[in-house]
C-alpha cells in the first residue's frame, strides 16, 4: 500500500507537468502561426501596391479624375470618342433672308476669335477651315451659321479663317486658299485643312471634316447636280488634305486667275504623288449649294486647259513655296480670322 500510494503521487504530478508542457507548446504554435500570418498579410499588400504603381495604372487613374500633376498643368482630358454622340444625320437647311451677324455671333458665344474646342475631352485633330471670298457676305453669313455647331457637333478642335482678295483685279481662289493654309500655321500647328467655298453648306455631320490618309474630297453631290458626282475626277467645292499631303504636292498653283481648273491641277498634284482620293459615302457628303450667279471679276479661266496640260512640269516651282502676297490686315473677329491680302494680277 505504502508503495502504491507513493508510486499514485508522482504520477499525478506527472500529469499535471505534461499537461502543463502541452499547453506551453500549443501556445508557442499559436503565437509562431499568427506571426506568419501576419507577416504573409503583409508582404502580399506591399506585392499589390508595387504593382498598381509599376503598370501606370495609378498615374493614369490619376489624369482621369482630373486631379492635377502639379499647380502649373491643366489636367489632360480624356480623348472623345472616335463617333461624337452629338451627331444628328440629314438635317433640312433654311437660308433666312433676315439671318444677322449680330445673331450668328450671340448663337456660338463659345466660339473665340473663329475657334473653339470642346470642353469635357481632347479633340481628335486640329482643324483649319480655309474660305476664300471676295463680295459673297450674305453666303458667308449662311455658312458661319450652319458651319460652327456642325463643327462643335463633331468635337473638333477648329479655327475658321476667311481670306479676302483686296481690290477688283481677277480673283484667284487657288492662291488664297494657298495663303490661308501659310497664314493658319503661323498661329497653330494644325494638322488638317478643309479648302471650302464659301457658298456650299454641308446638310449631313456624318461627313466629317477631318481627313484621312489620302486627300478627300466632300461634295460628293449638290442640289444643282442633282446630288451626283459632275466628273470622275472631279476635285471642287470642299477638299480636306493633311498639313504634310498638301506640303507635299506643294499646295495648289497660284496661276488660275478666273473661274475654272484650279481644282483639277490639284488632283494632277495628287495623283502625281500616287496618292488617291478618297469620298465618303453619296448619301452623307452631300451639300446645299445657295444659288449665285458667275462673279465680275471671275470670268472664265480661258487658259485653264493650257495650265492643266504643264502641271506635271511645273508643280514643284509654282505652289506654296513661290505665294508671293502682301497681307493688308489681320481681323480677329468673333466667327472668323479675316486675312485681307493683295495677291498682284494675273
Ligand atoms: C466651282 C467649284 C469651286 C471652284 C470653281 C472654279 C464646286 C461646288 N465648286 O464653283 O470649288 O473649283 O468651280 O473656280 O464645284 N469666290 C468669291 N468671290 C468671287 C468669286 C469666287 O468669294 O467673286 C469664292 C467663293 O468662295 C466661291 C468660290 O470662290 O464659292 C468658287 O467660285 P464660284 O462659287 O463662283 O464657282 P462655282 O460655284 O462654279
Ligand atoms: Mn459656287
Amino acid at each position: 500500500m505504502g508503495f502504491c500510494s507513493s508510486a499514485f503521487k508522482i504520477l499525478w504530478r506527472t500529469k499535471y507537468f505534461v499537461l502543463l508542457v502541452l499547453s506551453l507548446s500549443v501556445l508557442a504554435w499559436i503565437t509562431a502561426f499568427s506571426g506568419e500570418t501576419v507577416k504573409s498579410v503583409l508582404v502580399s499588400s506591399a506585392t499589390t501596391q508595387t504593382h498598381v504603381k509599376g503598370d501606370g495604372q495609378g498615374d493614369k487613374l490619376h489624369s482621369r479624375t482630373g486631379v492635377p500633376d502639379d499647380l502649373n498643368t491643366p489636367p489632360r482630358k480624356v480623348d472623345c470618342p472616335k463617333v461624337s454622340p452629338l451627331l444628328q444625320g440629314a438635317v433640312k437647311l433654311s437660308f433666312d433672308s433676315c439671318l444677322t451677324l449680330k445673331a450668328v455671333v450671340t448663337e456660338n458665344e463659345n466660339v473665340t476669335e473663329g475657334e473653339y474646342e470642346p470642353s469635357d475631352c481632347a479633340a481628335r485633330q486640329s482643324v483649319a477651315i480655309l474660305i476664300p471670298h471676295r463680295n459673297r457676305e450674305r453666303h458667308l453669313l449662311y455658312l458661319l451659321h450652319h458651319l460652327h455647331p456642325f463643327l462643335q457637333r463633331q468635337q473638333l478642335h477648329y479655327a475658321i479663317y476667311v481670306i479676302q482678295q483686296a481690290g477688283d483685279a481677277t480673283f484667284n481662289r487657288a492662291k488664297l486658299l494657298n495663303i490661308g493654309y501659310l497664314e493658319a500655321l503661323k498661329d497653330y500647328n494644325f494638322e488638317c485643312f478643309i479648302f471650302h467655298d464659301v457658298d456650299l453648306v454641308p446638310e449631313n455631320d456624318h461627313n466629317l471634316y477631318v481627313c484621312e490618309d489620302q486627300p478627300k474630297h466632300l461634295v460628293v453631290g449638290r442640289n444643282a447636280t442633282g446630288y451626283k458626282l459632275r466628273y470622275k475626277g472631279y476635285f471642287g467645292g470642299v477638299t480636306a488634305l493633311t498639313r504634310e499631303q498638301f506640303l507635299q504636292v506643294n499646295g495648289f498653283s497660284n496661276t488660275y486667275w478666273g473661274w475654272g481648273g484650279e481644282d483639277d491641277d490639284l488632283r494632277i498634284r495628287v495623283e502625281l504623288q500616287k496618292m488617291k482620293i478618297v469620298r465618303p459615302p453619296a448619301d452623307i457628303a452631300r451639300y446645299t449649294m445657295v444659288f449665285h450667279k458667275r462673279d465680275s471679276g471671275n470670268e472664265i479661266n480661258k487658259d485653264r486647259m493650257k495650265l492643266l496640260g504643264r502641271t506635271p512640269q511645273v508643280w514643284r516651282k509654282d505652289g506654296l513655296n513661290s505665294c508671293s502676297y502682301r497681307t493688308l490686315s489681320i481681323d480677329r473677329l468673333p466667327l472668323y480670322v479675316n486675312v485681307t491680302v493683295d495677291i498682284g494680277k494675273p
